[in-house]
């Protein structure tokens, strides 16, 4: 039997200034996704989260609030545990920075540094932001800001003047150049990596560690007038909380360390990708092996922050929605490797398309079928070419998921799940189950089988995203959820061999009543359109014949753009359509639906640049919206040619 391999994730630890928001709960669901995706496939897990609580933005809002900073940030540890209770975050432990077996670490990890000479005293001189508790250098400046604008967050910042303890960040700047060479997969996508690597080449300056101005930190050892920096005792939790320099706690701090995965956003990079490693090669600890960096959710142009009072409130969607709605929407829409927005309306229309229609309708279907013909225990069916068909790509389904999974490329693992599920529908409705009863009840049995095997496979693989929605399928299928072995592997080597008891249940998924119509408004995303095109001339693009000429100023109207499709399904209870999703890189991601289902297999379109329509009136396709055209053109067979550019060009290149 093969060892079992352990699996430990970490979210950043979240400012406990207030109570969580979408963007701190986006970042936490992603970690418990892989772990719980870890768990599934038979590996250990330690899953750990928490607060960050010390330092002076945590001392001022409590200053500002009128509390000591001690029950200031106690009075938000409840929000945090709650909310991430009701969004089915399964952590192995929440950790408190201001916890004494952290302070006494943290000092532990510096008394070694300062031995080692790794850290000296000083003076610091320069520019702070608050905000992001950072040392900002002229690099990080919005350029012609009077009292300098940091880069990140956008806010001035303060001059402060302080003698300090020094980190020598510079002497590592080899030692971490060797590193990132060496392992080529240390951030995840490999983009941010390329603006870690430029930042460090550009050449590193010694970091100040401690702070002689505040007294809310963890006290420097040996200085009584310093506490430490914050980012210096924050970024150790990843060690503290699992035993580091805790003699009880050896065993499990080497079993542990190093992390598998470190799920952050983008605007904390820096400080995981540079100063963290130089800390951990300063205490002589191995590296983490990946550091999963995300993009933000975005309000209009901003980063979503509960400083920037643009945050949603989690605690509404999930009134709404429930949780696995959420979670679903959040990991499918949202890529990791990009900014996104969050919009009310594609949420529900999602849930609705994707979840109440794709799936919840197949296996209330498949379930209302078996009761109607009284065969509620559906036994093994007799497998034929296209049940083998099926299997096949179940089995391809679970290798393509378990590589995406794996490396945290979430949504595209959606994607692939989203496929087969088409694949399963299109197969049920081909097969005319509702006939075969009657006329073949051997067959329709083996139908219903397959149907039942799929969807058994289908929510072991989504149970990560959706663990409620998935146990409640398993339940109706007549089976209990259970964590036993690699579960995964199984399902790849077995052949389908299970009795299941059906029985009919509630929908899985309630389709949301729209909250808005679909107004261009309503969808920023998308924008206005000058055109209003028929949604027929959408999916059949005819060519359409026409006497007048039109002006220059006509042309200049239609905004064409390049696109990259990155997913494709066809959609079940159309002939014509696919959905197709399409990157245009800065303009963002779009689902456009296209007519061409008789032209073009999904596989066929995956991956391919090609020529939209942009400014297209959102049009409602099969209860989803539609943002854009597909331009094809037919040949003298009549067969479809979608129009493609010469070369690549740069996803979103307005067409001229
Ligand atoms: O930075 N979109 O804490 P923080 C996506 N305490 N993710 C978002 C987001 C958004 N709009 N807003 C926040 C800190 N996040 C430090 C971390 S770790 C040793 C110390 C998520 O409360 C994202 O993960 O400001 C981001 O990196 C983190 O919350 C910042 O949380």
């Amino acid at each position: 039997m093969a060892a079992i391999k352990k699996f430990y994730v970490t979210t950043p630890i979240y400012y406990a200034t207030g109570a969580p928001h979408l963007g701190t709960l986006y970042s936490t669901v992603l970690a418990d996704v892989a772990a719980r995706w870890h768990k599934v496939c038979g590996d250990e897990v330690y899953f750990l989260t928490g607060t960050d609580e010390f330092g002076q933005k945590v001392a001022q809002a409590a200053h500002e609030a009128g509390k000591d900073p001690q029950t200031f940030v106690d009075s938000y540890i409840d929000a945090y545990k709650d909310l991430w209770k009701q969004y089915e975050i399964e952590y192995s432990q929440f950790m408190r920075t201001t916890n004494e077996f952290h302070v006494k670490a943290v000092q532990a990890w510096l008394r070694k540094l300062l031995e080692k000479g790794d850290v000296y005293k000083g003076a610091y001189e320069g520019w702070y932001c608050l905000p992001c508790e950072t040392y900002i250098t002229e690099k990080d400046f919005i350029p012609g800001t009077v009292n300098p604008a940091c880069l990140s967050c956008e806010r001035p910042t303060k001059w402060v003047s302080e003698p300090t303890y020094f980190f020598k960040l510079s002497a590592y700047q080899d030692k971490l150049l060797a590193f990132f060479q060496a392992h080529p997969d240390f951030i995840i996508p490999r983009e941010r990596f390329a603006e870690v690597i430029s930042f460090v080449k550009s050449g590193l300056q010694d970091i100040s560690i401690s702070r002689s101005t505040l007294t809310w930190g963890v006290p420097f050892p040996g200085d009584d007038a310093h506490v430490t920096y914050v980012w210096a005792d924050a970024l150790n939790n990843y060690i503290t909380a699992i035993g580091y320099a805790q003699e009880d706690k050896k065993e499990q701090f080497a079993k542990w360390w190093p992390a598998d995965m470190q799920v952050m956003g983008k605007d904390i990079v820096r400080f995981h990708a540079i100063y963290w490693p130089a800390f951990l090669i300063a205490a002589e600890l191995p590296m983490p092996h990946h550091l999963l960096v995300h993009g933000w959710i975005k309000v209009g142009d901003h980063k979503m922050s509960k400083s920037r009072g643009n945050a949603i409130n989690p605690h509404e969607l999930l009134k709404n929605y429930g949780a696995d709605a959420v979670r679903y929407y959040l990991l499918r829409q949202l890529a990791i490797t990009q900014d996104g927005q969050f919009s009310v309306e594609d949420l529900e229309q999602k849930i609705t398309s994707d979840l109440a229609n794709d799936l919840g309708n197949l296996l209330n279907r498949m379930i209302i079928l078996a009761d109607k013909q009284g065969a509620t225990t559906i036994t093994v069916g007799v497998w034929q070419e296209e049940e083998q068909e099926l299997h096949k790509k179940m089995v391809m389904m679970l290798e393509e998921v378990s590589k995406e999974m794996e490396r945290g490329y979430f949504h595209i693992a959606l994607a692939g799940v989203w496929k087969y599920v088409s694949a399963v529908n299109s197969y049920f409705h081909a097969r005319e189950p509702w006939k075969l009863a009657k006329q073949d009840p051997a067959r329709f049995m083996t139908v219903l089988s397959a149907t039942a095997h799929s969807l058994y496979a289908i929510a072991y693989v989504l149970w990560p995203v959706m663990p409620h929605k998935m146990e409640e399928l398993l339940h109706a299928l007549g089976c209990t959820f259970e964590l036993q072995g690699d579960k995964i592997s199984q399902l790849k080597n077995q052949s389908w061999n299970k009795v299941f008891t059906v029985q009919k249940n509630d929908p899985l998924f309630q389709k949301p009543e729209p909250t808005n119509s679909l107004s261009p408004e309503a969808m920023p995303d998308c924008g206005p359109g000058p055109l209003d095109v028929a949604v027929g001339a959408a999916v059949s693009f005819e060519p359409q014949p026409t006497s007048a000429d039109v002006s220059i100023e006509d042309v200049m109207k239609v905004e064409l753009r390049a696109g990259t499709i990155t997913a494709c399904v066809r959609v079940s209870g159309s002939e014509k359509l696919l959905r197709m999703e399409v990157n245009f890189g800065d303009a963002g991601r779009r689902t456009i639906f296209s007519g061409i289902q008789k032209h073009y297999s999904p596989e066929q379109l995956i991956e391919k640049q090609a020529i939209f329509v942009f400014n297209l009136k959102p049009r409602k396709m099969m209860g989803e919206a539609s943002c854009g055209m597909l331009l094809t053109a037919e040949d003298e067979q009549g067969r479809l040619a979608f129009i493609a550019p010469e070369r690549p060009v740069p996803n979103g290149k307005v067409l001229k």
